[in-house]
C-alpha cells in the first residue's frame, strides 16, 4: 500500500554567500599592484514548484531538511566564486504552505507555480569591487551573507472540480472506478479508504476531475471515524455530491437522514455552503434500492436537489450523472476569472525594500535599527577589520540611519542595536566612531558648528560618493 501523506513540516536552508577575498595584486618588480579580491558567489535559493506528476508529500515526511549549497568564496586575481545550486523541490498541486503558526504563505496551484521558501544569501564584494575614488586599495572585503532557513509546514489541499461525500460505503470509490480511469481500493467495509481518490472525467468537450474523502459519520466534526481533517481536499471543488446509500441494511439508517447528518456535519466544518450539491443516490440495481429510490426523489427535489439514481456495479445512469457534473464545472469555470497565464512566483517579502526603522526599545534600553539592507550590511561587516567597520559606518550614514539616530534622541554612549531581538549588533552610540575619521567634519550635533567645506573638496567627496553609490547599484541594484 502506498502511503499518503498530506501535511508535513519541512525546515529549508538556502546557501550562504561566499565571503569576499581581499587580496593585491603582485607582479615581479611592482610591489604594490591594485586590490584584485574577486567577489563571493550567492547561495543558492530553496524553491518549492508544483509539478503535477507529484502527487503525494511523502519524500518530505521522510526527509524534512533540506539545504541549498553555498557560494564559494572569491579569490586573488579578480576571480569570482561560484554560485551555490538552487534547490528546485517538487510539490503537488494545491500545496499549501504555512509558517508554524499556521498563517498561510502560499497556496500552490498550477503546474510550475514557485514559491521561494529561503533566498540564498548574497556573495561578498571582493576588494576589487569597493575600490573607489576615496578608497583606492580597500584593505578589507565584505562577507558572505549567510542564506534564510525557515520552518514551513506544508498541507495538501487536493484541487479537484467535483468531491463526493457520503457515509463509509455508500460508493464513492465504486463512482470514481467506474466514471473515470482511476483504480481506488473498493470493499465492503466502512473506511476502506484513508486518503482522497482522485480521477479524471470526460465528459464531451470537458474534462474535469473528481475526489472522493473517506466516509463520513455523525460526530466526524468531533473527531469521530476518520473525523474531518480530510475535508480540506474538498474545499476547493466546485460542486459536491452526496452519494447515497439505497441498500443499506442498518435499520436506523436511511438515504434521507444519511443526507441530513452529512450536511451537518459539512456545516460543522464550515466554509462549504456556496457550493452547488447534486444528489446520487447509488446501488439501485439492488431491488430494495430502486425502491427506496423511487420514494424518497420526490423529498429531495423538493428540497431543490438534482437527483441522479446510479448503479456503480452495474454501470447505469453514469452517462447522465457525468455530463450533469461535467456542465456544472463547466459554469463555475466560466464564472471564475481567466487564471494568469504566467507562472507565478511568489516571495516570502518584499526583495526591494529600501527603508529601515528607528525605534527606543524600552526593555532593553536600546534603539533599534530594522530594516533589510542595515541588518543585511551588519552581516557582511568583518568587525575584526577596522576598514570593514568604516565602510560599514558610511554606508549606514548614506542611508541616513545616523540622522534618524540623532531625531530619534539618540546620544553618544546611548546602546544602538541593528537587527531582530534575537539576532543584532549591538554597539555603543559614538557618531564619530560610526563615521570614521574622514567624516568627522561632516557631522555633529549642531550643524551650525560645521566648519565649511572648501568647494573642490565637497566636490571630491560627492564624486567618491557617487562612484561607491555607482558600485552598490551595479552589484545590488537601487538603494
Ligand atoms: N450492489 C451494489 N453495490 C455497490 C454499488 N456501489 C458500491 N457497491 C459496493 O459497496 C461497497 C462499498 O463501496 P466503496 O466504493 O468502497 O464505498 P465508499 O463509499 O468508497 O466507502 P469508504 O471508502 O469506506 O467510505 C463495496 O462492496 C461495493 O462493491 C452499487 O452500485 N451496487
Ligand atoms: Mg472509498
Amino acid at each position: 500500500m502506498t502511503t499518503f501523506v498530506d501535511r508535513v513540516e519541512l525546515h529549508v536552508a538556502a546557501g550562504n554567500g561566499g565571503h569576499g577575498c581581499a587580496s593585491v595584486h603582485r607582479e615581479k618588480f611592482k610591489p604594490l599592484g591594485g586590490p584584485d579580491g574577486g567577489n563571493g558567489g550567492r547561495g543558492g535559493d530553496v524553491t518549492l514548484v508544483v509539478d503535477q506528476s507529484v502527487t503525494t508529500l511523502l519524500e518530505y515526511h521522510h526527509s524534512p531538511h533540506r539545504k541549498a549549497t553555498n557560494g564559494q568564496p572569491g579569490a586573488g586575481d579578480n576571480r569570482s566564486g561560484k554560485d551555490g545550486q538552487d534547490l528546485v523541490l517538487p510539490v503537488p498541486d494545491g500545496t499549501v504552505v504555512l509558517d508554524k503558526q499556521g498563517n498561510v504563505l502560499a497556496d500552490l496551484v498550477g503546474e510550475g507555480t514557485t514559491y521561494i521558501a529561503g533566498q540564498g544569501g548574497r556573495g561578498g564584494l571582493g576588494n576589487a569591487a569597493l575600490a573607489s575614488a576615496r578608497r583606492k586599495a580597500p584593505g578589507f572585503a565584505l562577507l558572505g551573507v549567510p542564506g534564510e532557513s525557515a520552518d514551513i509546514v506544508l498541507e495538501l489541499k487536493t484541487v479537484a472540480d467535483v468531491a463526493l461525500v457520503g457515509y463509509p460505503s455508500a460508493g464513492k470509490s465504486s463512482l470514481i472506478s467506474v466514471l473515470s480511469a482511476a483504480k481506488p481500493k473498493i470493499a465492503d467495509y466502512p473506511f476502506t479508504t484513508l486518503v482522497p481518490n482522485l480521477g479524471v472525467v470526460t465528459a464531451g468537450s470537458t474534462v474535469y476531475t473528481i475526489a472522493d474523502v473517506p466516509g463520513l459519520i455523525p460526530g466526524a466534526s468531533q473527531g469521530k471515524g476518520l473525523g474531518l481533517e480530510f475535508l480540506r481536499h474538498v474545499e476547493r471543488c466546485s460542486v459536491l455530491v452526496h452519494v447515497l446509500d439505497t441498500a443499506t441494511l442498518e435499520s436506523d439508517r436511511d438515504p434521507v437522514s444519511d443526507l441530513d447528518i452529512i450536511e451537518e456535519e459539512l456545516k460543522q466544518y464550515g466554509g462549504l455552503d456556496d457550493r452547488p450539491r447534486i444528489v446520487v443516490l447509488n446501488k439501485i440495481d439492488i431491488p430494495d434500492g430502486q425502491d427506496l429510490a423511487d420514494m424518497i426523489r420526490p423529498e429531495l427535489e423538493e428540497r431543490g436537489y438534482q437527483v441522479f439514481e446510479v448503479s456503480a456495479v452495474a454501470r447505469t445512469g453514469l452517462k447522465e450523472l457525468s455530463f450533469a457534473l461535467a456542465g456544472i464545472v463547466a459554469e463555475s469555470r466560466a464564472a471564475k476569472p481567466k487564471e494568469e497565464a504566467t507562472r507565478i512566483v511568489i516571495r516570502p517579502k518584499a526583495v526591494d525594500d529600501a527603508g529601515f526603522t528607528v525605534t527606543f526599545d524600552e526593555a532593553n534600553e536600546v534603539y533599534r535599527v530594522r530594516g533589510e539592507k542595515p541588518e543585511r550590511w551588519i552581516r557582511q561587516t568583518d568587525f575584526n577589520n577596522d576598514e570593514a567597520v568604516g565602510y560599514l559606518a558610511d554606508r549606514l550614514n548614506r542611508l541616513g540611519v545616523e540622522d534618524a539616530l540623532m531625531k530619534a534622541g539618540a546620544r553618544t554612549g546611548d546602546g544602538v542595536a541593528i537587527g531582530p531581538e534575537e539576532n543584532a549588533v549591538v554597539f555603543d552610540w559614538e557618531p564619530t566612531m560610526m563615521a570614521g575619521a574622514e567624516m568627522l567634519g561632516r557631522r555633529g550635533e549642531d550643524h551650525r558648528l560645521e566648519a565649511p567645506r572648501p568647494a573642490a573638496q565637497r566636490r571630491r567627496d560627492r564624486d567618491a560618493e557617487r562612484d561607491e553609490a555607482e558600485q552598490e547599484f551595479k552589484e545590488f541594484g537601487p538603494f
